[in-house]
């Protein structure tokens, strides 16, 4: 436990010290400081220079070494090429070791999250961040590998270890996507929580997934694909699998596959990916059953997508024959036909799409809830959790819709929480605390996630309410009613509201936040669609007919919208975010920001503008300031009491007056400088490692004078 305890105390502060792992001895033997620079920006001279940053983290990634520290944050570079250093080798190396003594890595940072949160039997949580492509999905997984190489091990818990693994393959399968910016782009949020008993063994585990960006199912734009599934299943299905389901082996073949052009991408070998995918269904617990349904399903989208119809004589859309997929979805087919009849030819193409739509995301949402299922824990004592939260990066494209909104919203509510949780909280706890303090400036986007999701007057507010005015309402309105509430927004600016420069750069149905990571330019079309999601009643309604039992599930016949009108999916969105940030502020936090390198997806390439332009909105130069001028270390007077007391006479063993003032005569004692440490209002704050590494040391002496029977009693306190 003491021993935990120094680790621990040890994990909050930096020091180089020689390491022994290959990593370790990269560092070691480019002695010069110079070639590899320093693996803690906390140590970096010229620490307030943007320049020196820069430098420090291009040398390093030079050199393959990707991580760095700001304190106890992580930056990680994507370094776009295989690296070997996450091996097993490698993880046996950060197992149990000082977050100081090893050159960075994403396994230190899970390591002493581990041990943390075994010490002090509490929730933490690591948030990745960082924009599209920069490698927070790779740094999620690394994480969990290391959690299931390193917790304890049985033959039940290797159980629950492998569906945590392999839930991983699967959830990618059906939510990832090659976008312009990531082959493997992640098209839903993640947040996933690792449970743990008190001796360390995984026991259980939970996912929620946020908002899959399902018209994706429907539409890709040139050079994207849909989603990895449909190419796995046309590409690496059995034959009699594809016969059955009535599919081809050419994903040319439908046209939900073809629109990106793209369906073969050289990053991707989709057959491969088929057989994980496949396995790691079994490992999760889908019966064969399930797995057969859930492939009817996915093949039924397909068909769906390729259904055409012609117009009758009164200008009724009528299908052709589309065997396969009524028996897929066990429909009859006048019932599907009856879906389409009423409409007119592009009215029956819309439903139809959206049809698709509302299958493929209600059968992302069982799949995650099958998952949930199979790593539930049944055991119902306490337990500790470790979240993981990997949501889709910040992306700005040639055009950007209603998708990329929300995804951009979700990444300034994130950054807002970890201004929150650093900048401000920090900041906020000294002047709490009376320490003084010379406040460092920060830039706050509080003002960006308030236009979007202000009360009446937000953006959200705006969209929800033109979606309540069918048939008056259109996209256009909607973008005037923004012009009138929210005009004169120095974050928000139009076609009609932009000076003359502006302008050039506008098209007339467009919108351009000024989002913390930058400028992005929305183009109206398609908000108000999005945003209803209607899915016709009588799709639905023939979907509850369905023989195959995931669809019957996903379509219940008692939908509580039945009259209700249905919340639109930017407020779910907004209320699930609100959840998200509930669920994290209870646990204790741990960042790792992600840089993208370059644009282009290649190893070796440091573009100095691109990664500058991320530190600048990462807000890494202020969390730096903070690190720096601030105290490494603080604890309340009565724990630091209870710990040290035995190091001074006089509050050893008991001390009869206050906390803070058996902490000044304990200080005193030890002869702290003035400058090394400062007195709050209910903690000492301790500026640099090396005071109480000294405490911590004279602590250990003492306790081995004082014998097992002192040791014995403070166990048990
Ligand atoms: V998105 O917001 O989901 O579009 P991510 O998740 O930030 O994005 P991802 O982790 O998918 O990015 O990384 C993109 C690609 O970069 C991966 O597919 C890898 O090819 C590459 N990558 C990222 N991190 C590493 C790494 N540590 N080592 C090697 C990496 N390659
Ligand atoms: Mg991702």
């Amino acid at each position: 436990m003491c021993r935990l305890f120094f680790c621990f105390i040890l994990f909050c502060f930096v020091l180089i010290l020689p390491g022994t792992s290959s990593v370790a001895n990269m560092e070691a033997s480019l002695t010069a400081r110079d070639r590899v620079g320093i693996q803690d920006f906390v140590l970096l001279d010229a620490y307030t220079s943007e320049s020196a940053f820069l430098d420090n983290l291009r040398k390093r990634f030079h050199e393959n070494l990707i991580y760095t520290y700001i304190g106890t944050l992580l930056v990680s570079v994507n370094p776009y090429k295989e690296l070997d250093i996450y091996s097993k080798k490698q993880m046996d190396i950060y197992m149990g070791v000082n977050f100081f003594e090893l050159p960075p890595h994403i396994f230190a940072l899970a390591d002493n999250v581990f041990r943390t949160m075994l010490f002090e039997f509490n929730n933490h949580f690591i948030l990745i961040s960082g924009e599209s492509g920069a490698g927070k999905t790779e740094a999620s997984k690394k994480i969990l590998q290391f959690y299931a190489v390193s917790c304890r091990s049985t033959r039940l818990l290797n159980n629950v270890r492998d569906r945590l693994l392999l839930s991983n393959p699967v959830l990618e399968a059906f939510g990832n996507a090659k976008t312009l910016k990531n082959d493997n782009s992640s098209r839903f949020g993640k947040y996933m929580d690792i449970q743990f008993d008190y001796q360390g063994g995984a026991v259980g585990g939970h996912i929620l997934s946020y908002l899959l960006e399902k018209s994706r199912v429907v539409h890709q734009n040139h050079g994207e694909r849909n989603f990895h599934i449909f190419y796995q299943l046309v590409e690496g299905g059995e034959e009699d699998l594809l016969r059955w389901l009535g599919l081809e082996r050419n994903c040319q073949h439908y046209s939900y596959l073809v629109q990106g052009g793209c369906a073969k991408v050289s990053s991707i070998n989709d057959k491969n990916d088929w057989k994980t995918v496949q396995k790691a269904l079994s490992v999760i617990e889908l019966s064969k059953s399930d797995i057969e349904y859930l492939f009817g399903i996915i093949a039924s989208v397909l068909h769906l997508g390729n259904i055409k119809f012609e117009a009758d004589v009164r200008g009724y859309a009528t299908l052709s024959n589309n065997q396969e997929m009524h028996w897929l979805l066990g429909i009859p087919a006048q019932v599907i036909n009856h879906v389409f009849s009423p409409f007119s030819v592009d009215h029956a193409v819309y439903a139809r799409d959206a049809l698709a739509k509302a299958i493929y995301d209600r059968t992302f949402n069982w799949l995650v809830n099958k998952i949930n299922e199979s790593l539930a824990n049944k055991d119902s004592s306490r337990k500790t959790v470790i979240g993981l939260l990997d949501i889709y990066g910040f992306e700005v494209f040639s055009v950007n819709s209603f998708e990329q909104f929300c995804i951009n919203h979700c990444n300034e509510k994130l950054q807002q929480l970890f201004i929150e949780l650093t900048l401000k909280s920090e900041q906020e706890e000294y002047e709490m605390e009376g320490i003084e303090w010379e406040p460092v400036p920060y830039f706050n986007n509080k003002i960006i996630c308030d236009l979007v999701e202000e009360k009446h007057r937000g953006i959200i507010s705006l969209l929800d309410e033109e979606c309540l005015r069918p048939g008056e309402a259109t996209d256009l309105t909607f973008l005037e009613k923004m012009e009138e509430k929210i005009g004169g927004h120095p974050h928000f600016v139009t076609h009609k509201l932009a000076d003359q420069k502006t302008r050039k750069t506008l098209q007339r149905g467009d919108f351009r936040l000024l989002h913390y990571a930058g400028e992005v330019t929305y183009c109206v079309v398609g908000f108000l669609d999005k945003n209803n999601d209607l899915l016709y009643r009588s799709g639905k309604e023939v979907m509850q007919q369905s023989k195959n039992p995931i669809i019957k599930h996903c379509f219940p016949s008692t939908e509580p919208d039945s009259k209700k009108r249905p919340e639109t999916v930017v407020t779910q969105f907004k209320s699930s975010l609100v959840g998200l940030t509930e669920i994290l502020m209870s646990k204790e936090p741990w960042y790792v920001r992600c840089i993208k390198p370059n644009e282009a997806k290649q190893p070796g390439r440091f573009d100095d503008v691109l990664v500058r332009h991320q530190v600048k909105y990462l807000g890494l130069m202020e969390h730096l300031r903070v690190r720096r001028a601030g105290f490494a270390y603080r604890r309340k007077y009565e724990i630091f009491l209870q710990r040290y007391k035995p190091l001074c006479p006089d509050t050893w063993p008991n001390w009869k007056g206050t906390a803070a003032e058996g902490v000044q005569r304990l200080i005193k004692h030890l002869g702290y400088k003035r400058d090394e440490y400062k007195l709050g209002r209910t903690k000492i704050f301790i500026r640099h490692p090396r005071t109480l590494f000294a405490t911590e040391d004279a602590f250990q002496d003492c306790k081995h004078k004082l014998g097992e029977i002192c040791l014995y009693k403070e166990l048990q306190q």
